[in-house]
């Protein structure tokens, strides 16, 4: 009999075999066409926006990583239960690895890039595992070694056709069963004079199939090998290394509009306090695509199109021989929980998207931009907002250097006041001019308001846990974005509200630090902070989650002081 352990052991190295010589394929045809993110990018589609508001809040930038993982224990999973189906007739085998070439093909086919050639890698792996699932079990299919040779069966070597179901023996019955074609060939496998087996299987009969550990190890090691080594050569197809080489020869023009020099009164350089401009590497990232789109700049175009008088088609280079703007923008994500950490604030460098629209010709009942993301992500963003004179920008640098990968190189949009899933595709490759009415983006039908502009904020993040008693700072920041943050303040204990002092802003497009001091005596407290905006309008009080259009209330923090 074959132990567990061996079909499972088939069943995982064909798994293997499959997946990297799918991901070489894909690396080779279109990246996103390897079954494995085809599938995870499927379940992200999928997923209800709860779920996602869990991963995103449990996880964090890991949430991808860990989504990947999953899927990749399940299909773990279930190669093994496969392998150990196919021990005992192969046939089984192959119908789980068809069944799982399936869900591949149809997550690669539901993917909105997708071209029929993007089944070409989920295909081919699956063909090659079943190959190698058939030849696996074949070599666990041994006879006791003998001096004349290891084993009774004849490698299908000859045969150039992958070995069919009927071929090969069951452990249900012998090679010499009834349904066995091959067996009742007798001249093709000559008997053997077979000598006895090692003395450990010394009732087996010659002809029973008798599994051959080593055999079977040294096919799967083989397995492994070529596995890794096409995951490796995928890897090293896949041009990231030319993206990432074009993105760093570049240099980007000055700005025509810049940004003045940032006050010093903008940061309180308070230890602990979040500073006023987010570093590159430290900034927010949220976006559904699996795997970071890939672009070189010298394919990348714009398309703008739709209700407009003349449709416009944009390269890089187009792009960056317009005049440039530069602004202070803090973008904020609608997942943002009161207190949360989706914010950040850059230095952008940008072409402003009016100036191309107006170009174009917006018509006049024309409401909404559709933007769509290279990885097919979309977006809605009103015209009216876009074309009322803020720095709504197709933007290509952010603190000084091309865009991030992960933030959109090598152009997105940047919209201040309006939550990113309503404003900022990054990768943007096609602007639509359309209406709400009859265009709806990516998040809308999954539970999100069509419209999302920016809900005033503030945060506490001086003192967190626990401070020494005495005099000590309470800080943070505050965004109203396009408005301006006009007053923030704070209450200890549900005393007084106090004025907290504030920061410079170098424009109303961004967040704003603040900061009270505070005479701390020893015992727990709760800190509450809220803001007013420019227009006069104080933060709610009422607690809102962030579905379906921003969360509300008052941030509020419990310090212990000893
Ligand atoms: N292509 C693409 N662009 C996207 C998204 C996305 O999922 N895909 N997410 C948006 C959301 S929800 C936010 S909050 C911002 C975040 O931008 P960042 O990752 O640069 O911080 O990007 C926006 N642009
Ligand atoms: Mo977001």
């Amino acid at each position: 009999m074959i132990p567990a352990w061996a079909g499972a052991l088939a069943g995982l190295v064909a798994a293997a075999l499959s997946l990297g010589l799918a991901q070489l394929v894909a690396a080779v045809i279109h990246p996103e066409a390897a079954p494995v993110i085809a599938v995870g990018d499927a379940v992200v589609d999928l997923s209800p926006a709860p779920v996602k508001d869990w991963a995103i809040a449990t996880f964090g930038e890991n949430d991808k990583n860990v989504l990947i993982a999953g899927v990749l224990v399940l299909l773990a999973l279930a190669a093994a239960g496969i392998g150990r189906l196919a021990v005992r007739r192969i046939g089984y085998g192959q119908a789980g690895l068809a069944a799982f070439a399936a869900i591949g093909v149809w997550a690669v086919m539901t993917r909105p890039d997708a071209g029929p050639a993007d089944v070409l890698p989920t295909v081919l792996g699956a063909a090659v595992g079943a190959w190698a699932l058939g030849r696996l079990v074949r070599r666990a299919y041994g006879t006791p070694a003998t001096a004349s040779g290891p084993a009774r069966l004849p490698e299908p070597s000859g045969s150039p056709e992958p070995p069919q179901a009927s071929d090969l023996p069951q452990a249900s019955e012998p090679p010499r069963g009834s349904g066995s074609p091959r067996a009742s060939e007798p001249s093709e496998a000559p008997e053997p004079s077979v000598a006895p087996g090692p003395s450990e299987w010394p009732t087996v009969h010659p002809l029973e199939p008798v599994f051959d550990r080593r055999r079977l190890l040294i096919g799967a090691a083989g397995g492994v090998v070529v596995a890794g080594a096409s995951a490796a050569l995928g890897r090293a197809w896949s041009g990231s290394q030319a993206v990432d080489a074009a993105r760093s020869e570049l240099s980007l023009p000055l700005a025509t509009r810049p940004a003045a020099p940032l006050p010093r009164g903008v940061d309180l350089r308070l230890n602990g306090l979040t500073p006023f401009v987010t570093n590159n590497r430290d900034f927010y990232q949220v976006h559904t695509a699996l795997i970071l789109p890939r672009i070189d700049p010298k394919d990348w175009t714009l398309r703008i199109h739709g209700m407009v008088d003349r449709p416009v088609e944009l390269t890089y280079a187009d792009l960056l021989n317009r005049p440039l703007t530069e602004a202070d923008i803090t973008l904020t994500c609608v997942s943002n929980e009161v207190g949360g950490t989706l914010a950040g604030t850059a230095r952008w460098l940008g072409v402003p998207l009016a100036d191309v629209l107006r170009e174009a010709g917006v018509q006049k009942d024309a409401d909404m931009l559709l933007s769509t993301s290279d990885d097919g992500w979309t977006c809605g963003t009103p015209v009216d907002v876009v074309m009322d004179g803020r720095n709504a920008l197709l933007a290509v640098g952010m603190n000084d250097e091309p865009l991030p990968l992960s933030h959109g190189f090598p152009v997105r949009q940047v919209v201040p006041g309006l939550y990113g899933y309503v404003s900022a595709t990054k990768w943007v490759v096609d602007i639509k001019v359309t209406r709400f009415d009859r265009d709806e983006a990516y998040w809308t039908p999954r539970g999100w308001s069509a419209k999302g502009p920016i809900k005033t904020q503030s945060r506490i993040d001086l003192p967190r846990g626990s401070v020494a008693a005495g005099r000590t700072t309470i800080a943070g920041v505050a965004w109203a974005q396009h408005t301006g943050v006009d007053a923030v303040e704070v209450r200890v204990d549900g005393g007084a509200w106090q004025l907290a002092r504030l920061a410079e802003a170098p424009t109303a497009d961004t967040w704003r630090q603040w900061a009270l001091d505070w005479e701390a005596a020893p015992g727990e407290h709760t800190i509450e902070v809220r803001a007013t905006d420019a227009a006069g309008r104080t933060q709610t009080e009422r607690k809102a989650p962030p579905a379906p259009d921003g969360a509300t209330g008052w941030h509020t923090v419990t310090v212990r002081v000893t």
